[in-house]
């Protein structure tokens, strides 16, 4: 079996491709299995990948290093239940230092049953991009410092949303990452294309040199404080229209709590719901620098109630992003014919990191 480790920050595109590259695998009899993994406990991720038959399980309420057992135990669960030729283990989009934390121990303690084959950190290219040129990004500088310390330590560093950059910014880059980063697979890709994913598949199944990789020096302080000043809020919400279609509501839900958002100059690192009516299930996608069309997307569905999973990761404080959340639900609560419910919010920021194991050495 390999096994592929996925990190790199919130809204890569770290699910996109593992979802693209399954689906592939799948289609030619190859089995494969996805760990997912993040700070919380209710996951859109989770939910995305099981809607497209792909055997997902979970480390939740923690990232891979501090919960380090708890993925040996999940990867031994999915290897004896689905015998996989193939595994994805996806990061939680805030979390760095995972050579040291969660592949030397891997590789190197006795009792691991399942030595990782290739790490890949994805970055969308636009951010990449500023960031080496030096523009300004809208980050505080602990949130960077995360975002700049998971590209330092990558094996292959993918280059994603590739097809969002001009032929001039893709030569830009792909020349600045070579000089920044001359030791490191460097890749640039589109995960939305299956062609480019399945590239990226040869590129990592035929990976050796995993046992050589180098853990980065780390500033547990900074990253702690990067890791608390972003904010968790993950809720359901129900809805329903007496005699309408809740579609377009939705629309304005999502509308309301982005404008609120940015209006209050916070950042987005992801904000992802999950919505199910009848037998549909959607995935919208708002990560930092907003993709257009998710609008039309959802304006072509069509039912009179829904249920809502949403998963906020923000720069800014959880009572301030529970607080943007609840106005923008009651809002929509407000238009006659239309009923909510919620599950209980579950707010805050990451705890600080501490991992069961950390290997120091390079
Ligand atoms: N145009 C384009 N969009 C992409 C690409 N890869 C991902 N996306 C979009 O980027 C958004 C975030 O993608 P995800 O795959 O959910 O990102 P992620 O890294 O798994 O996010 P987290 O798990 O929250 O850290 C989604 O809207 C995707 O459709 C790409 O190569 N090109
Ligand atoms: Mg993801």
């Amino acid at each position: 079996m390999q096994l592929h480790l996925v990190g790199g920050f919130l809204g890569s595109g770290k699910t996109t491709a593992i979802i693209s590259i399954s689906r592939q695998l799948i289609s030619h009899g190859k089995k494969v299995g996805v760990v997912t993994n993040d700070q919380g406990k209710y996951l859109v991720d989770t939910s995305f990948l099981r809607s497209q038959q792909i055997p997902t399980v979970e480390v939740t309420n923690g990232c891979f290093c501090c919960r380090y057992e708890d993925l040996e135990e999940k990867l031994e669960q999915l290897t004896e239940k689905e015998k996989p030729d193939v595994v994805f283990a996806e990061s939680v989009g805030s979390c760095s230092d995972i050579v040291a934390t969660v592949i030397k121990p891997l590789l190197e303690l006795a009792g691991s049953k399942t030595p990782p084959t290739s790490f890949s950190v994805f970055a969308d290219g636009r951010l990449l991009l500023a960031f080496l040129e030096d523009e300004e990004l809208p980050f505080s500088e602990n949130v960077l410092y995360i975002f700049k310390k998971q590209i330092e330590e990558a094996q292959i560093l993918v280059i994603n949303k590739a097809d969002l950059l001009s032929a001039a910014e893709a030569e830009r880059l792909l020349n600045l990452s070579a000089q920044a980063f001359p030791d490191k697979i460097i890749r640039l890709q589109n995960s939305t294309s299956d062609e480019d994913t399945r590239k990226w598949y040869d590129l990592i199944s035929s990976n050796s040199t995993i046992s050589t990789i180098n853990t980065v020096e780390m500033d547990y302080e900074k990253y702690g404080k990067g890791e608390a000043e972003l904010a968790w809020f993950d809720q359901e919400v129900e809805i329903r229209h007496k005699t309408g279609n809740v579609f377009p509501l939705i629309v304005d839900l999502i509308q309301l709590i982005f404008n609120k958002i940015v209006s209050q100059r916070d950042t987005i690192g992801h904000l992802k719901l999950m919505i199910t009516s009848g037998k549909e299930q959607i995935k919208i996608s708002i990560p930092t620098i907003e993709q257009e069309g998710w609008q039309e997307d959802l304006l072509q569905h069509q039912g009179n109630e829904a249920k809502i999973l949403i998963n906020a990761r923000v720069q800014s404080s959880p009572t301030e992003l529970s607080e943007i959340i609840r106005m923008a639900i009651h809002e929509i609560s407000k238009i006659p014919g239309v009923l909510i419910s919620t599950s209980p919010a579950d707010s805050f920021q990451p705890g600080f990191p501490n991992p069961t194991h950390r290997f120091n050495q390079p």
